[in-house]
């Protein structure tokens, strides 16, 4: 019998809750289910509950967090904290304005880049409640490359792309791939059944992924992990990675990835 063969009373709990979670925080990855990740808030944002996925205490060299905005909801002033930031809208409307973009109406799949330094506000727009996800980053500026340009698009207007011809599988890019200007990409991988990636993959970069839809098995070191829609995974730097898509519908993630910089050294080498 399984745990959630249980019909608990109403408000006790099945048991399973230790044999059952599938949360794991490992030196160089993190598989967070979003059923555990706690609610927070932040001065800056009202009536607004902040879910943090990735950071600097979890090894990470970028931020990731689900803004549960409600209807009355939004920055309570202009937002400047020095770091670039990209916008991705689950749910509800929005409107984000900074002088770079103007003011901007979100719908559900629309995204914005920030440029570091860009003052902005986000409000609600129909007093409806809204879910939108930020990662933040430092920018690594590096002499001669300019800095990069803020864009405003939605996920209807991407090209599908694949990149090297694996059967199933395609790739979104929502920030110019191959543009040195910019210092990160987010880029939606999608999976038809039976697809899976050529090879694993162990690379210096780091990933924060969002499971869009679907399910499937992820290698996350040694380890492997069934993982579906809503689950968030970190992957630091040299994580050897591999995913299976299970079940008979397409599965889908948006990852992060910092890409177009060099090794960093925090020790002198003689
Ligand atoms: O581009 C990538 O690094 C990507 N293929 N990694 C991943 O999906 N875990
Ligand atoms: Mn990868």
């Amino acid at each position: 019998m399984f745990g959630h063969d249980f019909q608990p009373a109403p408000g006790t709990f099945r048991p399973g809750a230790i044999g059952e979670a599938r949360c794991r925080i490992k030196h160089n990855y993190a598989l967070m289910p979003p059923e555990g990740v706690m609610p927070s808030l932040l001065p800056q944002w009202r009536d607004t509950v902040v879910r943090f996925l990735a950071g600097p205490v979890l090894g990470a060299q970028f931020g990731q967090v689900m803004l549960e905005i409600e209807g009355s909801g939004g920055t309570r002033q202009p937002l400047n904290d020095g770091l670039q930031h990209f916008y991705y809208l689950f749910d509800g409307a929005l409107t984000l304005s900074s002088e770079a973009t103007g003011t901007v109406d979100m719908t559900p799949g629309s995204f914005v880049f920030l440029p570091a330094g860009e003052t902005h506000e986000v409000r609600t727009t129909d007093g409806a409640p809204a879910r939108l996800m930020d990662i933040r980053k430092p920018y690594f500026a590096v002499e001669g490359i300019d800095t990069p340009p803020a864009i405003v698009s939605h996920r209807d207007q991407l090209e599908k792309i694949n990149h090297n011809g694996t059967i199933g599988r395609t790739w979104e890019h929502m920030l110019p791939f191959g543009d040195l200007r910019y210092d990160f990409e987010v880029n939606i991988l999608s999976f038809e059944p039976g697809a899976n990636f050529p090879e694993i993959e162990t690379h210096i970069n780091e990933h924060g992924l969002v499971m869009l839809e679907g399910q499937g098995m992820y290698l996350l070191g040694s380890d492997w992990h069934e993982v579906w829609q809503e689950d968030f995974i970190w992957m630091g730097a040299y994580c050897p990675q591999f995913f299976y898509p299970t079940g008979w519908t397409r599965s889908a993630y948006m990852l992060y990835k910092n890409v177009n910089r060099d090794t960093v050294f925090t020790h002198q080498v003689r």
